[in-house]
């Protein structure tokens, strides 16, 4: 199989044009003359067909790449008869086969001015647009009264493959329009009279052929008539004014890719209000005036905004509420700090996106907190205050090695079961919710863990912990032992797949077989990501890690 470089054709002097679309990927079969990427000008954008078919080797393009005629655009492995084609032949595909001798001669003049004197009506036709036939008219981009300057864009026509501006011959008032959207042009008809207007003098040819025009004045004063013909080539060579425009491809003229580029707008989002869902300079501004009252985010907002001011619209839902506080009485605004934004982001993210479950359970902590409190006062002297949670880290290692995906994560279609076992804990700050982590917690003892615990919580709250401190969890606990409440629904902090959530022990009245007696009892919570565990192993954990707490000899075995 011949491996053949695909070239940009002639695409007339003009050169330098930026790639704004790729059409086709490595892999992909393309047929002779199918377009393989979209380029623009200021003016014009075109599509640039293959000169041959066969399968996409190597794409030697990128987005925003400036290419001229010559320029490989990709290699093909030929197919079939064009594999056997002689190698200079496909050495140099496309050289705009289907250019009629109007462009291969000298350009065409301008939309073509009728003489006139410098102060009288001056009729703009449309200047020679090759080949093509019945044009549709997408854009009329002037209005009557407007002072129109000599080469300023009129009218936006389009083929199937190409749209192009059609530029005005001469300067003036604008005092009529002869065409509107949805008309279809041909070479020399009447599209404006203007007055007080004086014709350029290179383009004063009354038949629309004129003397050569400079390579760089091509593409304004002959829009058309390379962009058309190098564009389609040969892949359409039939005019086909209903065809839709490109899959991917945002339906909008030079001008408008323009002036969305200019305000950062991305096309692809933007509805189109024009004819076939054309999008307009219109569509852009009231885009832009929408993301500017936050009514709609972009993708790219989306992506990166924080929580708290999600407007809902990425997910279909009705926008966020927006209230004036003030209308009701007194308020007070304060900016939200910068842990607040971050860990805001992430708990929105996976809220959304784990389908979470929280199973609640009691454990029986009476005796671990009996010899906490016993512990305790041994080594009062230490400075060492073992706690609660130092006990439930442990208690925690011990139920995730017996159940090993509460220590995983999702890594595309495969689990991630970790080997290490290092617990983050929630803290509580003045600046917001930070998870420091205990690294390694399966080889280190409570008095360790407390040691730790208390440094990093310490760190926490004067907002001095490093990155590394709050990284590699494989598991969180998140406790308001020593505030209150009951149990509560964790959200899990991804890419865990699990959180434990623990709230004030109590002492209750427990039935023990034969009387009520009184035991402190610890509220659990537990949160699990429903993609890797399910309802029986997350009970199961619950009870093991119960059977821990209530006997803590159990760790050992
Ligand atoms: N039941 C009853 N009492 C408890 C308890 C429990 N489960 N857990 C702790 N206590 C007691 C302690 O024994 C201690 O009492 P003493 O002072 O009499 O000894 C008191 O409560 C305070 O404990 P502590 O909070 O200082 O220590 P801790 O190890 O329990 O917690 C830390 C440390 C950093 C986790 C905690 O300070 C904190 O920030 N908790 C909040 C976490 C949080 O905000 N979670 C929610 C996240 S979701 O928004």
């Amino acid at each position: 199989m011949a491996l053949i470089d695909v070239k940009v054709p002639d695409i007339g002097d003009f050169d330098e044009v930026a790639v704004i679309e790729l059409l086709v990927k490595v892999g992909d079969t393309v047929k002779a003359e199918q377009s393989l990427i979209t380029v623009e000008s200021d003016k014009a954008s075109m599509e640039i067909p293959s000169s041959t078919a066969g399968v996409v080797k190597e794409l030697k393009v990128a987005l925003g790449d400036k290419v001229k005629e010559g320029s490989v655009v990709l290699v093909l492995e030929a197919a079939g008869e064009a594999a056997a084609a002689p190698a200079s032949a496909s050495a140099s595909p496309a050289p705009a086969p289907s250019v009629p001798a109007a462009v291969a001669a000298p350009a065409q003049a301008s939309a073509a001015a009728t003489p006139a004197a410098a102060s009288g009506p001056v009729e703009v036709h449309v200047p020679d647009i090759g080949d093509f036939k019945d044009v549709a008219v997408i854009e009329v981009l002037v209005k009557p009264g407007d002072k129109i300057a000599l080469e300023q864009s009129l009218i936006t026509v389009e083929s199937d493959k190409a749209s192009m501006e059609i530029p005005s011959s001469a300067a003036g008032v604008l005092k009529e329009l002869k065409v509107k959207v949805g008309d279809t042009v041909n070479i020399g008809d009447l599209l404006a009279i203007l007055e007080g207007a004086a014709p350029a003098p290179s383009t004063a040819a009354p038949s629309g052929r004129a003397e050569p025009v400079p390579a760089a004045a091509q593409l304004l004063a002959s829009p058309s008539t390379v962009p058309v013909q190098t564009a389609s080539a040969s892949a359409a060579p039939a005019h086909n004014p209903t065809a839709t425009a490109p899959v991917g491809l945002p339906h909008a003229s030079p001008s408008v890719r323009k002036f969305a580029r200019e305000l950062g707008v991305p096309l692809a989002e933007v509805k189109g209000s024009g004819l076939k869902g054309r999008i307009t300079a219109e569509d852009i501004q009231s885009f832009t005036k929408s993301v500017m009252a936050g009514a709609v985010q972009t993708v790219a907002q989306a992506a990166k905004a924080p929580a708290s001011s999600g407007g809902g619209s990425e997910l279909g839902l009705i926008p966020w509420p927006k209230v004036d506080f003030a209308k009701f009485g007194p308020i007070e605004r304060k900016e939200m700090g910068r842990i607040k934004k971050i860990s805001g982001a992430n708990l929105l993210r996976n809220a959304v996106m784990i389908p979470a479950v929280t199973n609640f359970d009691d454990a029986d902590i009476t005796d671990l907190e009996a010899f906490r409190v016993s512990t305790n006062k041994e080594n009062e002297k230490s400075g060492v205050k073992v706690t609660m949670l130092a006990f439930l880290i442990k208690a925690c290692v011990a139920a995730l090695k017996k159940f090993p995906e509460f220590n995983s994560s999702i890594d595309g279609d495969a689990l991630v079961y970790k080997q290490y076992w290092h617990i983050g804990f929630a803290a509580d700050t003045p600046n917001g919710l930070m998870v420091p982590v205990i690294k390694d917690a399966d080889k280190k003892g409570v008095l360790q863990i407390s040691q730790e615990m208390g440094e990093l919580a310490r760190k926490a709250r004067e907002g001095k912990l490093s990155p590394a401190e709050m990284s590699g969890a494989t598991f969180t606990i998140s406790s308001l032992g020593g505030i209150g409440g009951r149990y509560f629904t964790p959200i899990i902090n991804a890419p865990e797949v699990a959180i434990l959530g623990v709230c004030k022990s109590n002492m209750e009245p427990v039935w023990d077989g034969k009387a009520f007696a009184p035991r402190l009892m610890l509220p659990l919570s537990l949160t699990w990501d429903h993609r890797v565990i399910d309802g029986a192993a997350a009970a199961r954990f619950n009870a093991y890690l119960g059977q821990i707490l209530g006997d803590f000899r159990r760790v050992l075995l």
